[in-house]
């Protein structure tokens, strides 16, 4: 389960409506081309907070259709519904999703009782491993030291995927469970993961820049982190480009500018501006996307 997972960009029509063959084609692009380890189901690149029930299983259901066993697959099942979570997790499970994930539960201020609650709940229904997804700037919901002490206390709780920049707070948890799968959220900052001894890395950017990435963990495998350094600065000026132009929609645009469907964004997050494909083309050529 260590390695490079994609967070997986799922297409949509101009309804709403998922693009089959376009997810196919994104599943295949991320294993034939960006050669990911894994790839990351239904989690905030693929816009799961705007979907239906169905529409998540469905996602679910191709996905592993398209990608088989050819690579590890995690299906984020969080939800403020526990019900839909669990169904959803059920579901994934049976299809053999190699381990479940569930964004921190938001939005209501959730006691840690509450919190530690629902992820064993998840685990007992489902009997399948758990990977926390913290992400405190989307839901508030910051895990102290103590917490983690809790979660992780439960065998099944494999993990944590770590959206976060405090890196004192990410060196203390290497430090003290080494044996815990920990992996880096934010894209622009894999090498300081790196560095503080992450397993591996989850992320939307990855879609299109899988192989530099790729080459980052390498020379970080190798102690080369002025080398590792050199290419994050080459990844981060991508990255800057597609957080100003609007990350979900552009790295759309650069996979429909490449001749993969990857659609458009789902209501009510704003579809991509037409007058900036030029911008969008200047990148993929730029940096060979
Ligand atoms: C997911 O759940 O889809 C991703 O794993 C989330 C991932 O951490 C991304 N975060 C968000 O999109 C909020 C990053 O890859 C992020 O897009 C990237 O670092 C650019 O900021």
């Amino acid at each position: 389960m260590k390695g490079l997972f994609t967070a997986l960009l799922i297409p949509f029509d101009e309804n709403g409506q998922i693009k089959e063959e376009g997810l196919r084609q994104v599943v295949r692009h991320n294993i034939d081309v960006q050669k990911v380890d894994g790839l990351y189901v239904n989690g905030s690149t693929g816009e799961n907070f705007l979907l239906t029930t169905d529409q998540k299983k469905f996602i679910f259901e191709t996905v592993k259709d398209e990608a088989k066993d050819s690579v590890k697959l995690i299906a984020q099942v969080g939800s403020l519904n526990l019900e839909e979570a669990v169904e959803l997790g059920r579901f994934a499970t049976e299809l053999g999703y190699d381990s479940l994930s569930a964004v921190t539960p938001f939005y209501y201020p959730f006691t840690f009782e509450e919190i530690k609650s629902y992820y064993n709940t998840i685990i007992e229904e489902t009997g399948n491993d758990m990977i926390i997804y913290a992400i405190p700037a989307l839901t508030g919901v910051a895990i102290s030291m103590e917490q983690f002490d809790e979660l992780f206390a439960n065998e099944k709780v494999i993990g944590v995927k770590y959206t976060d920049s405090n890196f004192f707070a990410l060196e203390r948890l290497r430090n003290r469970y080494p044996d815990k799968l920990i992996y880096s959220g934010f894209d622009e900052m894999l090498v300081y993961g790196l560095l503080s001894g992450v397993d591996g890395a989850i992320g939307s950017t990855y879609n299109v820049n899988g192989l530099r990435s790729r080459r980052i963990m390498e020379l970080c495998e190798q102690n080369k982190f002025e080398e590792a350094y050199e290419v994050q600065h080459e990844a981060n000026d991508i990255i800057e480009k597609v957080l100003e132009l609007g990350i979900y929609q552009t790295l759309k645009e650069i996979l429909n500018v490449k001749g993969i469907d990857a659609g458009t964004t789902k209501n009510p997050l704003s579809s991509f501006d037409p007058s900036k494909r030029g911008k969008v083309e200047k990148l993929v050529e730029d940096f060979n996307l």
